[in-house]
């Protein structure tokens, strides 16, 4: 059976449990406290030389790190990475679109201004250029999202995937969607899209022990 290593409360850890469940594939979750140094022991980081989660762990000891990385590795003959060439690589742009221009900035703000303890504090130099370079990323995805229902090709994807996780709760690094009406139209789509679970859903215990 295939392991996570994840955080309940990490976005890009959501990306994969979500990619796992629409797929309807058995997984442990194991958790791993960051806030605790979990993901910086001797152990894990022979597991993941950069010490990140998520972490995905495979039958004969092999390990998946990059949240992205898993979501391909994951979709790979499913209707969630297509074959078309054109819209395969729109999926891939997308999703380099997230590291690059997304996570580093309404994902940054809000691991360090929700969930890290005097976050605000350690990081207060780095507010103002979260808040000018997620903006334009959301500005970037308005536009896009003004003539489609999703990223690419009509229908989720995992750039759609990808990008929902830290955009659906961007209020909680300061993000106002107020001015992004197709942004929140999109989100609620991939929200009502069937077999959607939210952050919090994780396999349940009973599954965990019937399947150990
Ligand atoms: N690009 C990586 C980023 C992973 C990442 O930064 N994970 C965070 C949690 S969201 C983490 O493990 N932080 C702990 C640390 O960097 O020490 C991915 O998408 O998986």
């Amino acid at each position: 059976m295939l392991k996570l290593h994840a955080t309940q409360s990490s976005g890009n850890c959501y990306k994969v449990r979500l990619m796992l469940a629409l797929l309807g594939i058995p997984f442990r979750h194991i958790d791993i406290d960051l806030f605790r140094g979990e993901n910086r022991t001797t152990d894990f980081l022979l597991k993941n030389p950069e010490g990140r989660v998520p972490l995905l762990e495979l039958p004969g000891g092999r390990f998946l790190a990059e949240s992205d990385a898993i979501l391909a590795y994951l979709a790979e003959g499913t209707p969630f990475l297509p074959d078309d060439r054109l819209e395969r690589a729109e999926v891939l742009r997308w999703m380099f679109f997230e590291q690059h221009s997304h996570a580093t900035s309404i994902g940054a703000a809000r691991h360090w201004l929700a969930l890290v303890k005097g976050g605000r504090d350690l990081r207060t130099h780095d507010i103002d250029r979260w808040q000018e370079d997620g903006y334009a990323a959301l500005g970037v995805m308005e536009r896009h999202l003004a003539r489609r229902r999703f990223f690419v090709a009509e229908r989720r994807t995992i750039a759609d995937l990808a990008l929902y996780a830290n955009t659906h709760v961007a209020q909680e690094g300061e993000f106002d969607l107020a001015g992004f009406p197709a942004v929140r139209g999109w989100l609620d789509r991939v929200a009502g899209s069937p077999g959607h679970v939210p952050m919090e859903w994780r396999p349940a215990e009973a599954t965990l022990v019937a399947q150990a």
